[in-house]
């Protein structure tokens, strides 16, 4: 029997034979046996696929153990920790390090001189009762990309894009990193609303933080930043300026469009933390599922306290949460 594949598919299949990043070929992969008609006449490719896809997996598996033993890391992925991974990315000298210094316990090298980071380094940043994680990375310019960043930047739940409010060339150095990325087939957007048509193609939302900014006093170079991104979030910071870094946890918060849950167990107080941490918009039963699988399964209902409901009012798991709600589930 025929397969009858649409040319899309072969298409595609030429870019995953002419990919060489393991990851990027294993998630092309996956695609290419997403988009196979399921039918006898494909049942042969289908298992060839599959075949592909498992021994790209165990690839990637022996390539990060084999690294391991010589002591070098492989770069091109970070494990998440925390309510979502943030990678700052940017020109070179634009402050990335001093912001993962200033915001995170992690201590990256900062200096006066482009280049300086090297490798990537990820340090958790506070923002309420969250934890959340920041990558610092190497620069983007024309001398310099280092090819893990694209995974890394895939993998992330957020970028932020740092601007250097204090070089002239920041416009230019900004585009640099887009055209960059864009060739790497990573678009970022101020928000993601679709998958990309094209499964070559990742839509990654970014938020802009326009750093130094006691450098543009007044104000000219965050103008242009709001021509060139009209519709991204953006905070001005300085690593001299509290509040700032404050206003930039809460962009990188919304950012990630999460929200907090509280939980309490019945007849106690609520555990503030530890809070769920769910996609806005979560139910009860996903904030059950969090806690235990079972849970959700024997939930009869919940009681919830929080802005816009009655003390105590009850819920079914279907209920949609708000962020600081606290939800007492009830078995
Ligand atoms: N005026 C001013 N300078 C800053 C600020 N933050 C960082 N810098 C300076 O900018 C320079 C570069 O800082 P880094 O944090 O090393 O920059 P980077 O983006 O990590 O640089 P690379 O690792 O080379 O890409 C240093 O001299 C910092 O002291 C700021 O808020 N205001
Ligand atoms: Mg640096």
């Amino acid at each position: 029997m025929p397969a009858n594949l649409p040319p899309q598919y072969y298409e595609l299949e030429r870019e995953f034979k002419a990919e060489r990043d393991p990851r990027e070929k294993l998630r092309l992969a996956q695609e290419l046996l997403r988009r196979m008609p399921k039918h006898k006449g494909t049942d042969k490719l289908q298992a060839e696929m599959k075949a592909k896809i498992s021994k790209l997996k165990k690839q990637i598996v022996g390539d990060a153990k084999s690294h391991g033993d010589r002591q070098a890391p492989t770069h091109d992925h970070i494990d998440k920790e925390g309510a979502g991974q943030v990678i700052l990315i940017g020109p070179p000298n634009c402050g990335k390090s001093s912001l993962i210094d200033s915001l995170t316990h992690a201590k990256p090298l900062v200096a006066d001189y482009p280049y300086t980071t090297r490798e990537p380094l990820a340090g958790m940043m506070t923002y309420e009762t969250v934890q959340i994680q920041l990558i610092d990375t190497p620069p983007i310019s024309p001398e310099s990309y280092e090819n893990y960043l694209s995974g890394l930047v895939r993998n992330s739940d957020l970028i932020v894009l740092v601007a250097d409010l204090g070089a002239p060339s920041m416009l230019d150095d900004l585009k640099f990193v887009l055209d960059k990325l864009e060739e790497k087939r990573i678009l970022l957007k101020a928000e993601v609303t679709e998958k990309p048509d094209d499964p070559r193609l990742s839509f990654k939302k970014a938020v802009l933080c326009a750093h130094k900014e006691y450098e543009d006093e007044d104000g000219a170079m965050r103008a242009k930043l709001t021509v060139m991104f009209p519709d991204f979030p953006m905070v001005a910071t300085s690593i001299l300026d509290d509040e700032s870094l404050d206003a930039f946890k809460v962009m990188v918060f919304e950012g990630l469009s999460i929200m907090r849950v509280y939980t309490k167990p019945v007849g106690k107080e609520a555990d503030f933390s530890n809070p769920v941490i769910l996609p806005i918009g979560g139910t009860v039963e996903e904030a059950a599922v969090d806690l235990h699988k079972d849970f959700a399964e024997k939930l009869k209902f919940a009681k919830v306290w929080g802005e816009g409901k009655f003390d105590g009012q009850r819920v079914r798991g279907d209920f949609h949460l708000t962020d600081g709600d606290i939800v007492e589930f009830h078995v």
